[in-house]
């Protein structure tokens, strides 16, 4: 079948009955699986509980495993997952940015059936929070920083699976005048501090839509689970993970930049050393973690360590290690194999001699760029983008 767009709707000639998918959706409010902010498991033994969001503990990732699977990979909830079926499901779209501009009210609406139609898509890319690393602002650089004090599991590679969003914007119809799309989420309102911030949305350039941008249904050939954006979220491949917008709504398509607060108020770098008006963060840096408990008791003979690396901007092309708190440094044996195309690398490195007592492990990435992980970390008052090299701590017995 062909995708056809009209003044009507986005499928006039297609399967789609009744005019039903043309006509304005109204949303039933999402319902909660069970008591609680996350709907899957979240054990002590695989996440750190911080609330509505878990963190991954790098200490049991599977070193076999490239891919993160779903069941332990971080969440990262601005208030709890919804539960939305998939039958109910159709994503809007409208602005003065498609070929025929669209009032909200009047929004095009695509089921996943429509979605479907569409030539399918894979692509294994980093998931990671923006305040990934947060912690370490206070644990090593002595720096008081707001928000969920992140280790640096706030992170994972999937393989995704759906549609390019450049497919369904040609598909719809794109004007040639458009700049920015801000897409939003169907969980529930942001409400912090008395203050109602209206559903979790972020605006991002229509040259990153046309780029890599997916819409994915899928993880590690799964469904998404709820928690992860069942049934539809954004995916912006090496941008920071607020821009992959679970649970997704709308699609607002516009001649002018969109802003909303969670780009001109948040995941923005602020405090005394910024300026004003620094620009909202996009492209996730270089980092580095070791695949270690943080209370991680090694016996005292050889022992290959391994960990992975992952930039923003592309492949990692070096990782140097150092097993002695930065007293000497070697380089790390990249898994070639392990890096697929926007996910993270593999590396290892042998220890020949571990001797008894505490020790700090240090590992620092350089990506095809010639981006790399500096000493310190540029601090801001929210604690986002701690790209420093982390000390590792170990103990040999
Ligand atoms: N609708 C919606 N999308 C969202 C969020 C959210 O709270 N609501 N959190 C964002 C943030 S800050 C991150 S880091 C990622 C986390 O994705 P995950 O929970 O699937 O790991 O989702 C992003 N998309
Ligand atoms: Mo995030």
């Amino acid at each position: 079948m062909t995708l056809v767009t009209s003044r009507r709707g986005f499928l006039a000639g297609a399967a789609v009955v009744g005019g039903a998918a043309l006509a304005p959706v109204s949303w039933p409010a999402p319902a909660l699986a069970r008591p609680g902010l996350i709907a899957k498991p979240t054990p002590p033994e695989w996440f750190i509980d911080h609330g509505s969001n878990a963190e991954m503990l790098w200490g049991s990732v599977d070193r076999a495993s490239y891919l993160t699977p779903q069941s332990r990979l971080f969440v990262r909830n601005h208030t709890k997952t919804p539960t939305i079926a998939a039958g109910d499901y159709a994503l809007r779209v409208f602005g003065d940015g498609l070929a025929t501009a669209r009032p909200e009210a009047d929004a095009l609406s695509l089921t996943l059936r429509d979605l479907q139609r569409l030539p399918r898509h894979r692509l294994t890319s980093v998931l990671e929070c923006t305040g990934n690393g947060r912690r370490y602002y206070a644990a090593q650089q002595g720096e008081t920083v707001s928000g969920t004090p992140w280790g640096l599991g706030a992170v994972g590679t999937v393989r995704w699976e759906g549609v390019r969003l450049r497919d369904v914007l040609r598909a719809v119809g794109l004007s040639r005048d458009a700049v920015s799309i801000q897409a939003a989420g169907l969980d529930d309102p942001y409400v912090n501090g008395g203050v109602d911030h209206g559903r979790v949305r972020r605006p991002f350039p229509v040259a990153k839509a046309l780029d890599d941008a997916l819409l994915a249904w899928g993880m590690n050939g799964e469904d998404l689970l709820p928690d992860h954006g069942y049934p539809l979220r954004l995916v912006l491949p090496g941008w920071v993970g607020i821009g992959s917008i679970k649970w997704l709504g709308t699609l607002e398509v516009s001649r002018s930049e969109l802003t909303s607060p969670w780009n001109t108020q948040w995941y923005r770098m602020t405090g005394p050393q910024w300026p004003a008006d620094a620009p909202a963060l996009t492209v996730n840096p270089v980092r580095s973690a070791w695949e270690l408990a943080d209370d991680a008791v090694l016996p005292a003979r050889p022992v290959t360590l391994t960990g992975r690396s992952w930039s923003g901007a592309g492949r990692i092309s070096q990782v140097s290690v150092s097993l002695d708190d930065g007293a000497s440094w070697r380089p790390a044996v990249l898994d070639r194999r392990s890096r697929q195309d926007a996910g993270w690398t593999q590396w290892s490195v042998l220890w020949g001699r571990p001797r008894p007592g505490t020790h700090h492990l240090l590992a620092r990435a350089t990506d095809e760029l010639g981006r790399t992980q500096p000493l310190r970390a540029a601090v801001n008052s929210q604690g986002y983008f701690f790209d420093a090299v982390v000390r590792q701590p170990v103990v040999v017995a």
